[in-house]
């Protein structure tokens, strides 16, 4: 990849939102990959590209530069971008603050969005269950129609 920047995640607005609001909040245009939770990741994987993966962990969110510079871990990948922005504070003092409110906004957001998911799993689940109960119950009655016929 050459020419511009490249931020891959899934397209929920979870651990890769941070890396694109970076990303609008300096105005500088990256193409925004948003790929199919859980699969998408796949093709980008090690198991694919070996050692062409960008995926340094085999995760996402991953950043690529302009240079093709492949970056990992959401904090790593807010202070490459923020750094090559020109967002990076001045003082060692204040680059630590950014770190830990980087890292701080992920324990934040873990503790809200994974709770607002229990719901859509535990519909999932139900729906899941109570389709195999019904085809089971389908494939009874197509048994006792077919016995009943002969
Ligand atoms: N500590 C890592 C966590 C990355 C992570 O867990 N990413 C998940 C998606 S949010 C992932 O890529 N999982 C691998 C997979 O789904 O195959 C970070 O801050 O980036």
């Amino acid at each position: 990849m050459a020419g511009g920047w490249r931020l891959l995640y899934f397209s929920a607005p979870t651990r890769g939102e941070q890396v694109r609001l970076l990303f609008h909040a300096a105005s500088t245009p990256f193409e925004d990959v948003r790929l199919d939770f859980p699969k998408g990741i796949t093709p980008f994987k090690h198991s694919v590209l070996g050692q062409g993966s960008p995926l340094m962990f085999d995760q996402l969110p991953a950043v690529t530069s302009p240079d093709g510079t492949h970056v990992a871990q959401v904090a790593a990948c807010m202070q490459f971008v923020g750094r090559s922005v020109g967002f990076a504070p001045e003082s060692p003092a204040q680059d630590a603050r950014a770190m830990a409110l980087t890292l701080y906004s992920e324990e934040i957001r873990d503790s809200v969005f994974y709770k607002l998911l229990i719901p859509a799993v535990i519909c999932g689940l139900l729906r899941k269950k109570i389709l195999t109960s019904a085809s089971r119950i389908i494939g009874f009655h197509t048994i006792i129609a077919a016995d009943s016929e002969w």
